[in-house]
């Protein structure tokens, strides 16, 4: 019976219907299905399933989107109840769009995969500095901090950035993740970055490499 309604849960989500998604999450809610379960085994499950499949080129960004604002609908009702149960996310992951750069997509993408896999995500937003991604760490508890860039010009504020976090005496305590169409594996390893990911998707298993999920 459980089982069912989380299926169902998973199911609307991947078609991105956001109304059945929240109307769903509320029955199980009323029949007392473990909030952790309705997160893991229905939301996080569906969304799972949309990263995989945008992995494999079977469904892109719009298709993800509707997805993850069906997530959102879901969450809005289920948040509260988390908190209450005491459910603790995965981990706390900051991310935002490194100094001089204004794209932002792929980024929210990032974010919303990341949330959607059951993290807590603090999204910092674009042109974001290097004293800021440090602080953003440090205030947050973050285990992870991600940087995007989508312009050659900006991809050296992510170097900037790892040597911040060198200098704060953060580095390796804080994981460092990075990507962009223009950023590689190659670049990665060249500025000390700990992960990279080519897509929104492998970003969540990057993620969960780095803090050993
Ligand atoms: Co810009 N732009 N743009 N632009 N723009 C590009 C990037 C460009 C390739 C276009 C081109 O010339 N063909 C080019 C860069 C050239 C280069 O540096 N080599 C370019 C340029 C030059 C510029 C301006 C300088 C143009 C100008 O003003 N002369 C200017 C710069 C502004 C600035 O940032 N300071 C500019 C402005 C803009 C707009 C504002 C108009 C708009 C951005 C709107 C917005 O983001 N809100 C825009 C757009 C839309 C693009 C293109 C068309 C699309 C980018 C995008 O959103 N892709 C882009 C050309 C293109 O790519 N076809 C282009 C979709 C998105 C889902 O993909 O961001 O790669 P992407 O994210 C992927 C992965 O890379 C990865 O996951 C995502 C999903 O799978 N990923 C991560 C991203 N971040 C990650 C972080 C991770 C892990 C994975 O871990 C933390």
């Amino acid at each position: 019976m459980a089982d069912a309604i989380l299926e169902q849960i998973s199911e609307n989500l991947i078609k991105g219907r956001a109304p059945q998604v929240k109307e769903l999450v509320q029955q199980a809610l009323d029949k007392k299905v473990p909030v952790a379960d309705i997160l893991n085994k229905g939301l996080v499950a569906g969304m799972g399933v949309i990263g995989e499949r945008f992995k494999r080129n079977e469904v892109y960004v719009p298709e993800v989107l509707i997805a993850a604002r069906a997530m959102s609908a879901g969450m809005s009702i289920l948040k509260p109840k988390l908190v209450e149960a005491g459910v603790k996310a995965k981990g706390i992951v900051c991310v935002g769009t490194v100094k001089g750069d204004l794209h932002d997509i792929g980024k929210n993408l990032v974010c919303m995969m990341l949330e959607g896999a059951g993290y807590q995500v603090v999204d910092l937003g674009v042109n974001v500095d290097t004293e800021k991604f440090v602080k953003a760490a440090q205030e947050n508890k973050a285990q992870v901090v991600g940087m995007s860039a989508l312009l050659t010009t900006t991809m050296g504020a992510m170097k900037t950035t790892v040597d911040a976090f060198k200098e704060a005496g953060l580095y390796g305590k804080v994981k460092l993740m990075i990507g962009g169409a223009p950023v590689t594996q190659s670049f990665a390893d060249e500025i000390g970055a700990h992960g990279y990911g080519p897509d929104a998707a492998t970003a969540v298993d990057v993620a969960n490499r780095l803090i050993g999920k």
